[in-house]
């Protein structure tokens, strides 16, 4: 109907999708057999059918899983190559890419062909692509300094720091020293908090790390005071639904929080997080969650201009989308 063509056809921003989550089975095994790297799968079928999770632990096995398949720089092209030719057949004129170098360079990957093949990937794109270094929350703060260290030579490559991974028992104060160090820096800030976490990894989030943005942030509901600073200050919660529900944040789409979110004011945007594994790119994503809760016209047309506030991107750019 009209209000599934509008959801197609709006020009959208993404702002959070993990480059190593958009990797698809077919290329999973194309490129372990282009690099001779053994797969525990026999085959796409079976590597699919293990895409059913239970939490986010669960999920993120599979997908360090999957990224093991990456050895060269032009493995790292391919990958954000295909993702950004789907994110444009979704009318993604703008999307800001996680990718974790922990998970490569642990393998023996070099830093400069991690960054320099989605890079050079996101400049041969149509789209509009930049890049977040996101830490891996589950590893120390030093391997966080590390690594910030062996990336450096390319900070003209990226533009912010995320982090991301396992998040109960790992808070945000747990990287604070090389949080603060990014920020002399001069990049943009986020972080992964409030998907599994509880309220007050948001706060500290906030507070401690000084981000930005909030990636889910679903939880925030659950403390009334938080959620009035957040629509206060209109800090952006970049929600993942097909995510949350894979992911059993919410058991069904009908449970999700995002209408609540929206009435409580916040500046919420819908995003794919890892759309190989989760079942959908941008639209999947919109189409679902309209499916599934009582939104409308207004409700999509506040959604897709909500990515472009909240995108780093400079002012007079946002603008011809507002
Ligand atoms: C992630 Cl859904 C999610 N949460 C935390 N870390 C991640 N890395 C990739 N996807
Ligand atoms: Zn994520």
């Amino acid at each position: 109907d009209q209000l599934r063509a509008l959801l197609r056809q709006m020009p959208k921003a993404e702002l959070h999708i993990h480059i190593e989550g958009s990797l698809e089975p077919e290329l999973i095994f194309a490129l372990a057999a282009r690099n001779g790297v053994a797969l525990a799968y026999a085959s796409v079928e079976q590597l699919r059918a293990a895409y059913a999770f239970e939490d986010l632990q669960s999920f993120l096995d599979i997908y360090y899983a999957g990224a093991s398949v990456l050895l060269k720089e032009q493995d790292f092209y391919d990958m954000t190559s295909a993702y950004l030719a789907r994110a444009a057949a979704d009318n993604v004129r703008h999307a800001e890419i996680f990718f974790d170098p922990q998970t490569h360079t642990a393998r023996g990957v070099p830093m400069a062909d991690v960054i320099n093949g989605i890079h050079r990937a996101c400049q041969d794109s149509p789209v509009s692509a930049t890049l977040i270094l996101s830490f891996l929350r589950h590893l120390s703060e030093e391997d966080a300094f590390a690594t910030l260290e062996q990336a450096l030579p390319h900070r003209d490559k990226f533009i912010g720091i995320g982090l991301d991974s396992s998040e109960v028992g790992n808070p945000p104060e747990k990287f604070a020293r090389v949080f603060a160090r990014c920020r002399e820096l001069g990049f943009h800030l986020v972080a992964h908090a409030g998907e599994e976490g509880p309220p007050a990894y948001i706060e500290t989030a906030l507070d401690v790390l000084h981000v930005e943005r909030i990636d889910h942030g679903v939880r925030c509901l659950e403390d009334a005071a938080l959620t009035q600073r957040l629509a206060r200050q209109q800090t952006a919660l970049t929600v993942c639904p097909l995510s949350n529900t894979k992911l059993r944040v919410f058991d069904t789409m009908a449970e999700h929080n995002l209408l609540g979110l929206l009435d409580a004011g916040l500046l919420v945007t819908v995003n794919s997080d890892d759309p190989a594994y989760f079942g959908g790119y941008m639209n999947a994503n919109f189409a679902a969650v309209f499916e599934a809760l009582p939104l409308g016209l207004a409700h999509a047309q506040r959604l897709a201009r909500n990515g472009f506030i909240a995108a780093f991107l400079p002012d007079e750019v946002k603008r011809r989308y507002l």
